[in-house]
């Protein structure tokens, strides 16, 4: 693997979901692998889990591990040709390549504006480091992705389903603010590429990128689409065709006890309770989001060694 920026830079998905497993039953197997290789991770935002268990990851292999707030640094130029004498002191064409002499990977986490869709699909943040850098490039959650999640959700579906082919439903849930589509993107990938009965259930006007979501099924009516899912996974994300607008917050569609009937609750976290999600799941068996929190270390942690091996 020479970047880990999408779900398609994987070459087998089932594989890897099983080495992630299996790292995860001895972490410190390949704890010789990572040394004297530093990872760098930046942050452009805020993160609980993604910091915390990317650093436990790298490691685990034996890594060394530096973190900059992006915003603490210089603030940074993208655009080719730019006359910078206004708010940006550095290009990141000298950025990326200065990082990549302290770092042997460099770590991403870049949100979109949800203001320009031409913008943020173009992932100029991200892809700039893939251009300018000297390094391998991991998304922490860019712009339309967070494929370390994707992974970690894929890994607690293995460890959990009791049938070869579980239903797997994704719902839109209500939110107060104006959510990116990166996580149920990565999720709608991941659950394109593996043995599972998978749809997306939705109001209208909260279609995800068509290019995306493509043939998986898409049913407006929650109660239909939720009828005997063995997974459910909730998410809020605000509107692609109205980019960046909240359109709803029907509470009708927050997640409740009733409505998940037997099924395994799913989420990437942070999560609000009763808007969302009503307390009664989240604080019932059946939520599955602390074991999904844990997993992204193992996905992180598979990631880096297929990296590391290749450097
Ligand atoms: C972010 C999002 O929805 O993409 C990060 C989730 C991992 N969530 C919030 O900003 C609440
Ligand atoms: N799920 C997730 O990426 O969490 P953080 O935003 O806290 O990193």
């Amino acid at each position: 693997m020479k970047k880990y920026t999408e779900i398609a830079d994987i070459n087998s998905i089932p594989e890897i979901i099983k080495e992630a497993i299996q790292l995860k039953s001895n972490p410190f197997q390949f704890e010789a692998l990572g040394k004297h290789r530093t990872l760098v991770m930046l942050f452009f935002n805020s993160s609980l889990r993604t910091r915390l268990s990317t650093e436990k990851a790298a490691k685990n292999l034996g890594m060394y591990v530096t973190v900059l707030n992006v915003n603490d640094a210089w603030n940074l130029e993208y655009e080719n040709g730019a006359i910078m004498n206004l708010n940006t002191a550095e290009h990141v064409k000298e950025a990326a390549q200065v990082i990549s002499q302290y770092g042997d990977i460099i770590a991403i986490r870049a949100f979109p504006t949800l203001k320009d869709k031409a913008k943020d699909e173009s992932e100029y943040i991200i892809n700039s480091f893939i251009k300018y850098a000297t390094v391998p490039i991991v998304s922490m959650e860019s712009a339309t992705a967070h494929p370390l999640q994707a992974m970690a959700d894929a890994m607690t579906i293995e460890e959990l389903k009791t049938k070869k082919r579980p239903k797997v439903v994704l719902t839109w849930a209500p939110h107060t603010k104006v959510l990116p589509q990166a996580v149920p993107n990565s999720f709608v990938k991941m659950m394109q590429n593996l043995d599972v009965d998978f749809s997306i259930t939705h109001p209208k006007g909260y279609e995800l990128n068509p290019e995306i979501t493509k043939e998986t099924p898409i049913n407006y009516n929650q109660d239909e689409a939720l009828k005997d899912a063995d997974f459910v996974y909730a998410k809020n994300w605000c509107s692609y065709s109205e980019y960046g607008q909240i359109l709803s917050t029907d509470n009708q569609w927050m997640l409740t006890k009733s409505k998940l009937s037997k099924a395994k609750f799913m989420h990437c976290l942070p999560v609000r309770r009763n808007v969302v999600v009503e307390d009664a799941v989240l604080d019932s068996e059946q939520s599955v989001v602390i074991q999904q929190a844990n997993n992204r270390t193992y996905a992180a942690q598979i990631v880096l060694k297929k990296l590391l091996e290749n450097l």
